[in-house]
């Protein structure tokens, strides 16, 4: 877990057959998050499978991708090999149902972003969807082509997942965690099994809380639901940047940089990571929106990441205007409203008080820090406490 505590900022991919739809099926707009088109439209199999056909990427640029995460100051990178849909991002050799098969594409993209992740030393992180699969016939979650009681989800689990699951964690390097989802019908036989596969083929490999049973190395949360205080436990919030994970062309609700900073701040001074999603269009191109804002966080980590990499929870917990985070005997305190009379009370005993971003020295007189009369950063100004023995 070592790294994935320092970590704290992570990019999550949505990526499918979902994005050539984005959200529209014969004219209509099909309400809710994009990539579950296929079951509210209730897409029947040999329809949304034609799809496929029409995949063809040619604007990937797997190297772009890494070095926007880079550029945004995000650790790691978890991408969609399977959604529900059922259609595999990646070559597998137990269906045809996948990118090289299916498409015009017929590249593997892991293949490059595997490369590209290592290339920028971001860790590559996998989604699979392990229980619904809306094209298996014996996978979980379509009724509409098949009957749900006749469905032998054992068998598919046994003889589908684990040998896609094998194949993800054997074709494309180190890989820093398997990012399971819904898990419904699964049983704690069934969880456990996958975790200790995971674990024979990539003992490192760690795997998120959505495994099921109360089992993973860390607890999710709900999605987009930042915890109200800090947790003592390991946990991460995936999160999206508008309203949908699966592009959507009629989603422009995108959440301001300022609103964006602040959740992972908020996400790190609760001990917690941010995982933050982009979904690329058809062409493989991640929208600009989504871009331009990842970017800008970057710039803000960049004067200020030494108080979120690697941190935990601080002591100051609770209070409207400010979060905290700490290393070492270093306290971090983030101010998100900042005072217009000239003081910070910090329920500290302070000692010594610098703005992060620049290393200049603020007064501290009983525990109460000297502030300029506006904001050095509007959004959160960073000061570093040390405290008095
Ligand atoms: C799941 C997926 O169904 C969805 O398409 C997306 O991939 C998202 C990241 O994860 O959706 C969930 C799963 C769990 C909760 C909410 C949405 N939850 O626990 O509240």
């Amino acid at each position: 877990m070592t790294w994935w505590r320092a970590a704290r900022f992570g990019m999550f991919i949505h990526w499918g057959l979902y994005a050539i739809p984005a959200g529209q099926w014969r004219g209509q707009s099909i309400p809710g998050i994009g990539e579950w088109i296929m079951l509210r439209a209730r897409i029947p199999v040999r329809e949304y499978e034609q799809l496929a056909k029409q995949f063809n990427p040619t604007r990937f640029d797997a190297d772009a991708w890494a070095r926007l995460a880079k550029q945004a100051g995000q650790k790691y990178l978890t991408i969609t090999s399977k959604h529900h849909d059922g259609f595999c991002m990646f070559d597998s050799k137990v269906t045809d149902y996948d990118i090289v098969d299916a498409t015009p594409f017929a590249r593997d993209p892991m293949k490059d972003l595997a490369a590209a992740c290592q290339r920028h030393g971001i860790r590559l992180c996998f989604y699979y969807s392990q229980t619904q699969d809306w094209h298996h016939p014996n996978g979980d979650g379509n009724d509409w082509d098949y009957d749900e009681t006749r469905k032998d989800f054992d068998c598919y689990v046994d003889e589908y997942v684990k040998a896609q699951v094998r194949e993800i964690l054997s074709s494309y390097g180190p890989i820093g965690m398997i990012w399971f989802d819904t898990p419904k019908r699964m049983t704690l036989q069934q969880s456990r099994s996958l975790v200790d596969l995971v674990h024979d083929i990539q003992p490192d490999c760690l795997v998120n809380g959505r495994i099921g049973n109360g089992l993973g190395d860390y607890a999710e949360s709900r999605d987009n639901a930042i915890p109200g205080e800090r947790l003592g436990e390991d946990w991460e919030v995936p999160a999206t940047i508008n309203d949908t994970w699966g592009f959507k062309t009629d989603d422009h609700n995108w959440k301001p940089v300022d609103e964006l900073i602040r959740k992972l701040v908020d996400c790190a001074s609760k001990g917690g990571n941010y995982l933050l999603n982009v979904g690329p269009t058809a062409d493989g191109v991640i929208p600009e929106p989504s871009a331009e804002r990842l970017r800008a966080m970057g710039k803000w980590l960049e004067r200020n990441g030494e108080s979120i990499y690697g941190t935990h929870a601080g002591p100051v917990q609770g209070l409207d205007w400010c979060r905290s985070t700490a290393r070492g005997g270093t306290i971090y305190l983030h101010v998100f409203d900042w005072p217009s009379w000239g003081s910070l009370e910090v329920p500290l005993a302070v000692a010594k008080a610098r703005l992060l971003a620049d290393g200049s020295e603020l007064r501290v007189t009983d525990s109460a820090i000297s502030a300029p009369a506006s904001a050095p950063d509007p959004i959160d100004t960073v000061i570093a406490l040390d405290l008095r023995v």
